[in-house]
């Protein structure tokens, strides 16, 4: 099959692509490798790399049939929504109909998009289900949410099938350290790495789910292959289904980095920081097929190898 992905040079999107050549798949990247870098994907014979923004993107730079679009180009940063909200609202929403459009013009029966738990905000209940209210409290999180409703809407009426995938905590090999959108995980390793100290905001009590991006690229590939209806639409939580806190964390990594002796300082919580975050994952385990390989311990010493 031939599929596009949008931000296939990003962290997550780069693996993305990795899996679906891997599977056999032929793939074009389109990427204006603002945050992505030409070096995260691989020399392949079915890869194709378009340096534009989606926006920019004409049919006749792609092949007569594409099988399906995973849509992971962004501004992928709570903070920047707040700071810019007027460009990331740009980027993050107008590229969504952009990419819709290339469904509508091409053809193209599947859409997948990089959606996040950031949709659901605070939430008292957990594990977090897809039937629980959405109430975002970033203007990522609502970017994220009406790029789902936009596609849901567009899929009914054009006729292509839609999955957007809410993905929790990911973290793994291309992650940034250094960037606005890095997380913890990326943060704290590089931190080890060069004998620094880290910082816990808040007494490190908070819970996060961590998935290894290598099963984030894997359900990817499954929502763009499993057969569904026409028109059909399918939001999946992508997480382990575990919590693991910040102290607990601290300690995976202090196992990892025994020459580590620096300081874990604590310092006042982030400004809207949740307390705690947990995926229900049975949604994607029963229709997507889906169930993460990597435990957090198990995926961090793998990631580790891979530095
Ligand atoms: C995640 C997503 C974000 C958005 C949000 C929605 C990542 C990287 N970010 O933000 O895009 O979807 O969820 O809820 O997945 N922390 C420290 N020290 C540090 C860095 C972080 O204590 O040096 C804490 C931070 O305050 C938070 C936890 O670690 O309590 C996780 O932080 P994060 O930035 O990795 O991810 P999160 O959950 O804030």
């Amino acid at each position: 099959m031939h599929f596009i992905v949008t931000g296939g040079a990003g962290f997550i999107g780069s693996h993305v692509t990795e899996q679906l050549l891997s599977e056999g798949h032929t793939v074009t990247v389109v990427d204006n490798l603002t945050t992505g870098n030409l070096q995260n994907l691989p020399k392949h014979p079915r890869l194709k790399f378009l340096q534009k923004d989606v926006f920019m993107c004409q049919p006749k730079d792609f092949a007569a049939r594409i099988d399906g679009i995973a849509h992971l180009a962004a501004i992928p940063s709570v903070t920047e929504s707040w700071l810019r909200p007027l460009e990331a609202h740009h980027h993050n929403l107008s590229t969504m109909i952009a990419v819709i459009q290339l469904c509508q013009v091409l053809n193209i029966p599947r859409l997948v998009f990089a959606s996040s738990a950031a949709v659901y905000g605070k939430q008292s209940y957990l594990p977090i289900s897809e039937h629980q209210d959405t109430c975002p409290i970033s203007p990522y999180g609502l970017q994220k949410l009406v790029c789902e409703q936009y596609a849901s809407l567009f899929a009914k009426q054009l006729g292509f099938s839609f999955v957007a995938l809410r993905m929790f905590n990911v973290f793994g090999l291309r992650q940034l350290p250094s960037s606005q959108y890095s997380g913890v995980i990326s943060v704290f390793v590089s931190a080890m790495q060069q004998g620094l100290p880290i910082t816990i905001y808040g007494d490190g009590t908070q819970t996060r789910d961590f998935i290894y991006v290598k099963d984030v690229a894997i359900a990817f590939a499954k929502a763009l292959t499993i057969p569904l209806a026409p028109g059909s639409y399918l939001t999946c939580n992508l997480g382990t289904g575990k919590a693991t806190s910040l102290v607990q964390l601290v300690d995976i990594l202090k196992a990892c980095f025994p020459q580590w002796k620096a300081e874990a300082r604590f310092s006042l919580s982030r400004p809207g920081d949740i307390q705690h975050s947990q995926a229900d994952i049975s949604r994607a385990n029963l229709l997507l097929g889906f169930s993460p390989q990597w435990s957090v311990q198990s995926s961090i010493n793998l990631f580790l190898n891979l530095l």
